[in-house]
């Protein structure tokens, strides 16, 4: 049989369905996400979630000309099937392939590019209003899940929506899960709400009532206002959308695609600030969701699919659906940076009793589940709130703790203003521990964590630094804990690399480097995880009879000025590696030290993240592009030695 899918190359397509077809389209869609996503991994079950609501929007309004902002985006698989990417959802989050965010360079039905969560409502308003400056009228969407209600910034572009009264709808997706389970008061208050579906009915009842009452006058009317909103105190206590300024509808079940979209065409046309309030499943038609929507949340690479799925190959599998799909990735050979960071945590805080640990919603993506397991009244959740963490861990450390914040780098880029401020200025120590701290992979730009050297050292009070490996991230979170200041350490999206066991290393000291490899031809002054490739570059080097000295830089804040100026003076050229934006990075310290100190900042090159956004792929494979693999830095380095006139005939790598 032909999928319906087959036929659907833009959402006009979707308009003359019958209600049968689109049940069997929703069914489709699910098949295709989960063979996509067990390939090629994913946001599964935040995509499985939405198909019927993402159906009635298109359905319901022209989102060729009306706007539609998917909060975080993550969620946006069905929407890219129905807006012309069908025949490319095979290379979902490949190298070269659809991103698994909003991506507007793909689409003209996508608005922004996203992947932090929470800025939809503020976005969303923004375009309303200004498509309103330039005269323009047309229905601007804002999709938000209740994980990413819990963002402090969701609130700010409520409150600005409800005080302008401008007519921006904003679908609260209320699943009840961010990626683990929705923490918070909200979501208690929602839960509240979930249980008295009756307040629209009720309301719309009392009005139906005062509509055919005789005509009593204002008083009458008056009272019975006072009645309705008696109602919705009794029904729902204060409505904290209405009290913001929104007209309430819902909730309504957001699998019952004929309900959704009567609901989306009440609200269509209702020229004031709306929250439709609709329900969903996380995962929904994923066996097991019910029970493990952690789990669903992303799919598993390589994890057989729930579903009986025809195979790309298999006759009958849909023939358009083309692209290409890599095969799955071999697991893991050792453990990863998370892990080894949540074990470290675990082991520090069985050690000192002031240790507690924190994070923004990403209790299974830092490790810290296994810190909450172990240690549950000395582990906060904050939400997706990463201000707010930050400022708390402030006063967690204010109090006397010494408290780690997990937090991706990409994520604490939300709270600048409370690690300069209410950290670094107040002199409250926290240990900031930044996973996917690098090129982060397959989530693509708005997930690689390129930036964190720039942002966190200007500040004073803080120290910045990276392991090069999971045993030297261990010792550096012990000497961070006994430190009279706070540390920011960064590490990468992978595993630990193998081989840790040889290089134990010398003590951690504030601002030191470690020598691992002597050499006179050139030095490779490394950092975090770039120090392994670094080794391995000079070791081929070596090979080819080219022999460099290699350091682990340990620190980009304080930048270990002796080290410079040793190597500046006594090698020929220093090359810097950094996983991480070359503007303000590494290698940018590293010359600020050199000029301070006098050595010859000439001999220094630098290698690292160029100004502009990296796309998505393995970490393997952007590494490999960015010259910041192994061979990469090797080639880096033949070229420094070259210019230096270390070598006159060229190396063959
Ligand atoms: C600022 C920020 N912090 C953390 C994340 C990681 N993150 C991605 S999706 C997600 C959960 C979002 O939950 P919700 O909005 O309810 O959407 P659902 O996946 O449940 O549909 C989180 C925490 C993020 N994207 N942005």
């Amino acid at each position: 049989m032909t999928r319906i899918l087959n036929g659907i190359n833009s959402p006009a397509d979707l308009k003359p369905l019958s209600c049968e077809q689109l049940k069997q389209l929703a069914q489709e869609i699910r098949d295709e996400i989960e063979l996509v996503t067990h390939q090629t991994g994913g946001h599964l079950g935040s995509a499985l979630g939405v198909v019927e609501l993402t159906l009635a929007l298109h359905r319901v309004f022209d989102l060729s000309d009306d706007r539609l902002i998917w909060d975080v985006s993550h969620q946006v698989y069905p929407h890219k099937l129905v807006t012309g990417r069908r025949d490319r959802f095979r290379t979902l989050r490949q190298f070269g392939g659809l991103s698994g965010f909003a991506c507007p360079a793909e689409s003209p039905y996508d608005v922004y590019m996203f992947g932090h969560a929470g800025t939809a409502v503020s976005t969303a308003l923004g375009v309303l209003c200004g498509d309103q400056h330039r005269g323009r009228e047309r229905k601007v969407v804002a999709v938000v899940g209740d994980g990413s209600m819990t963002c402090g910034v969701a609130y700010e572009g409520l409150n600005n929506a409800g005080g302008l009264k401008k007519n921006l709808l904003v679908i609260l997706n209320d699943n009840r899960w961010s990626i683990s389970q929705t923490v918070g008061a909200l979501s208690k208050y929602l839960d509240k709400i979930r249980a008295a579906p009756l307040y629209r009915e009720a309301k719309q009842e009392l009005k139906n009532l005062i509509e055919k009452l005789p005509l009593v006058g204002a008083p009458m009317e008056r009272v019975l206002q006072t009645v309705a909103h008696g109602v919705k105190h009794t029904i729902h206590g204060v409505n904290i959308f209405e009290e913001l300024g929104f007209d309430y509808f819902g909730p309504v079940d957001g699998h019952d695609l004929v309900a959704v979209e009567k609901a989306l065409r009440q609200v269509k046309d209702i020229r004031k600030p709306v929250l439709l309030h609709v329900l969903t499943e996380k995962g929904h038609g994923h066996p097991g969701a019910e029970t493990d929507s952690q789990r669903a949340h992303a799919a598993k690479v390589g994890a057989a699919p729930s579903m009986k799925l025809a195979s790309p190959a298999a006759p009958g599998a849909p023939a358009e659906s083309g692209g290409k799909i890599e095969p799955p990735k071999p697991p893991a050979p050792t453990k990863t940076w998370t892990q080894v960071f949540a074990e470290s945590a675990i082991e520090l805080a069985r050690i000192d009793k002031r240790v507690l640990a924190l994070n923004a919603a990403m209790p299974e993506g830092t490790g810290l589940a296994k810190f909450q397991k172990e240690f549950p009244d000395r582990y906060y959740d904050a939400g997706i709130c990463e201000q707010h963490a930050i400022a708390f861990a402030s006063g967690l450390a204010l109090a006397g703790n010494r408290p780690i914040a997990a937090i991706y780098s990409t994520f604490l880029q939300r709270a600048f203003d409370q690690i300069m401020h209410e950290v670094c200025l107040n002199k409250n120590p926290v240990l900031f521990c930044l996973d996917r701290g690098g090129i982060a992979g397959d989530d693509g730009p708005t997930h690689h964590g390129v930036f964190d050297i720039a942002y966190i050292r200007p500040f004073p009070n803080i120290a910045v630094a990276a392991p090069k490996d999971g045993h030297e991230l261990f010792r550096m979170m012990e000497w961070a804990l006994k430190q009279d200041m706070s540390v920011a350490l960064r590490y990468p999206r992978s595993s630990v690399p193998d081989g840790e066991a040889v290089l134990f290393g010398k003590e951690i000291r504030l601002g030191e480097a470690e020598w691992v490899r002597e050499g006179k031809q050139g030095a490779i002054l490394a950092y975090g995880a770039m120090v392994y490739p670094a080794m391995e570059a000079a070791r081929r080097l070596a090979e080819k009879g080219l022999d460099l000295a290699v350091v682990n830089a340990r620190f980009a804040k304080p930048v270990d000025e002796d080290a410079v100026q040793r190597l500046c003076a006594g090698q020929p050229f220093v090359l810097t590696v950094e996983d991480h934006q070359l503007l303000g990075g590494f290698g940018s310290a590293v010359l600020e030290a050199a000029q301070t100190c006098g050595a010859d900042a000439r001999k220094i090159a630098r290698i690292g993240i160029p100004d502009r956004f990296i796309e998505h792929g393995t970490r393997a494979k952007l590494l490999e592009m960015l010259g910041l693999d192994a061979s990469g830095i090797a080639r880096s380095a033949v070229k420094c030695a070259e210019r230096a006139g270390v070598i006159t005939k060229p190396i063959a790598l």
